[in-house]
């Protein structure tokens, strides 16, 4: 008989991580578990704390146990899943744990790779590395490693108090390297400190001003040399559009959950394939699983930018799968088993997870 599991897992990170809305200690995940012959499984990339999205793990697991499991009774493909999802208002983050989950199933059954079934094609992804606010010599030392590391890129978190005399300094140390900021919508009202950064020459400031002000973006872009890169602005292809028509972005940060899963980030790829788009994948911090669909989805090659895929050890001491995500030279390597391709460390998940939901389907 069918089942659907969730545990919830909680993995300290080797580092705290600060962003412009808070510090987080830990990757407290929910982990979807579907067992239908073979086990498929998911990951909802949301939080405890709701500061990136409206969405946190108590709201994820109560549309997943109220609403979304009705649909997955009623079929196990993933795009009829999303589209019957519609109904439920919102919630990508919950509706593609389970879809991304569906698309593992999948490719299991007929036997494929799920980069085969997106017709991925590269077998590495360029490494980029999101650095949070540290105290500034912190800062430094953690950019001199990662470029010593051999990463392609580094981001670092910025807010208003956090930004000019930073990016002042790392250019002094650091010279020419290629670098990116991130603001998680800390900037709003505040375009004139946004235009102070231009000359800091990066490759693009991500998410300025709030998420739903595309107006005021476009309005920002039009004074700004720097491109605006659009992350937690881009909920479905409809807004990856409006940027486009509004010129409020140049570039855009795809994340798999935030767009609802993987039938919609494919559209998103290849409008912006079309539309000569740079693109790139973002992070969630998430365990070997959410992290294994971001490896996958980066083999196509509309992903022209080094995105914030870092391998495990930049996060966790220890992964829940078996073979965490190495990187060498810069890259990091596809793992290349059925469906999202990696097994789980089940041991380690009974011993530091707790079963949060169970249901046969
Ligand atoms: O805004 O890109 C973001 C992490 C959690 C929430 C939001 C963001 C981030 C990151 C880290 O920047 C990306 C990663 O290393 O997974
Ligand atoms: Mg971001």
């Amino acid at each position: 008989m069918p089942a659907l599991k969730i545990y919830n897992v909680n993995l300290p990170l080797i580092t705290p991580f600060e962003t412009s809305f808070g510090i987080q200690y830990s990757r407290n995940a929910l982990i979807i578990e579907y067992f239908d012959g073979v086990k498929a499984y998911g990951e909802s990339v949301t939080e405890e704390f709701p500061g990136y999205s409206y969405e946190d793990n108590e709201t994820a697991l109560h549309i997943i146990k109220n609403f979304l499991i009705d649909i997955l009774k009623e079929t196990r493909e993933p795009e009829t899943f999303m589209e019957r999802a519609k109904k439920i208002k919102g919630h990508n983050m919950a509706k593609s744990a389970l879809e991304t989950m569906l698309w593992d199933l999948k490719a299991k059954e007929e036997g494929k790779s799920l980069k085969e079934i997106i017709n991925g094609k590269k077998v590495k992804i360029e490494s980029g590395i999101s650095i949070g606010i540290l105290p500034l010599e912190k800062l430094m030392s953690t950019i001199a490693n990662a470029i010593e590391l051999g990463y392609k890129r580094i981001k670092l978190k910025i807010k208003p108090g956090w930004d000019s005399d930073v990016l002042k300094e790392v250019r002094k140390r650091f010279g020419n390297i290629p670098l990116t900021v991130d603001a998680n919508q800390a900037y709003e009202g505040k375009d004139e400190k946004i235009l102070t950064l231009d000359k800091y020459e990066l490759l693009m400031i991500e998410q300025p001003l709030s998420e739903n002000n595309f107006y005021g973006l476009s309005k920002l872009q039009k004074k700004l040399a720097t491109p605006i890169c659009l992350d937690e602005s881009i909920h479905s292809i409809r807004d990856a559009e409006m940027m486009l028509e509004m010129d409020a972005g140049e570039i855009i940060n795809l994340k798999i959950g935030r767009v609802g899963g993987l039938t919609e980030s494919m559209k998103i790829v290849e409008f912006c394939g079309k539309n000569k788009i740079p693109l790139w994948c973002g992070g969630m911090l998430e365990t070997g699983i959410g992290r294994a669909l971001n490896v996958i989805i980066q083999t196509r090659e509309e992903f022209n930018m080094p995105g914030d895929t870092s391998p495990s050890n930049r996060y966790f001491e220890k992964d829940i799968i078996d073979k965490p995500f190495i990187m060498k030279n810069g890259y990091i390597e596809v793992q290349s088993g059925p469906g999202i391709g990696i097994n789980m460390d089940m041991g380690f998940i009974e011993k530091i997870g707790k079963v949060v939901f169970e249901e046969k389907i």
